[in-house]
């Protein structure tokens, strides 16, 4: 069984829709036999990252710490996802760096703010109008987008099937090339 190591990188604002896309896309890789892995909020930040919080330098620190993790998965032959707002081109410069170009792929997930901000799935944007959440991105902290991912999904236009299709397609053309 030949095993690709790779690193499929998920940024966006929080809600734009990451971690259901990340979810669908290990499922399509499971059922085609590859070993997956994937970091996001959940596994990261209540566990080796507990701590860091929302300052830059929280979130360079962050993102710093998961792409070493990520370079491991890649070392051991296994996909890694990795679903984080990553919201700075700075923090994604050092990612991709640690890990090389060659084993990346960015993929934004390109939500709208209204839209992210509207389905507020954990209520998390109302707070953060109310200045009960700081340093929250895209209120009170920047997000610059991508300039030259290797795919954006504009979930506006897309179920979760598509995109998740699109991402495979996506890594099917990198194993190729
Ligand atoms: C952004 C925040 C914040 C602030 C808590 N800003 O939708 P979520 O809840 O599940 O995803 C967001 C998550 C962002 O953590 P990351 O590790 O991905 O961020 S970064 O890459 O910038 O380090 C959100 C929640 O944590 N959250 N406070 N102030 N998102």
């Amino acid at each position: 069984l030949k095993q690709p190591g790779m690193v499929l990188w998920f940024t966006g604002l929080s809600g734009s829709g990451k971690s259901t896309i990340a979810n669908a896309v290990e499922q399509d890789l499971f059922h085609s036999g590859y070993k997956t892995y994937t970091l996001d909020g959940d596994n990261i930040r209540q566990g080796i990252n507990r701590g860091l919080g929302f300052t830059a330098e929280d979130r360079a620190e962050n993102l710093r710490r998961i792409a070493e993790v990520a370079k491991l998965f890649v070392d051991a032959g296994q996909i890694c996802i990795a679903a984080f707002v990553s919201p700075t081109k700075a923090d994604r410069k050092l990612v991709k760096d640690i890990i090389g170009e060659d084993d990346f792929i960015e993929i934004f997930v390109d939500t709208p703010l209204e839209i992210c901000e509207k389905r507020d799935v954990k209520g998390l944007y109302a707070k953060a109008r109310k200045g009960e959440i700081k340093n929250f991105t895209g209120i009170s902290a920047p997000y610059e987008n991508p300039e030259h991912p290797d795919l954006i999904i504009k979930t506006e236009h897309k179920n979760v099937g598509q995109s998740a299709k699109a991402v495979t397609e996506c890594i099917k053309s990198h194993l190729k090339s």
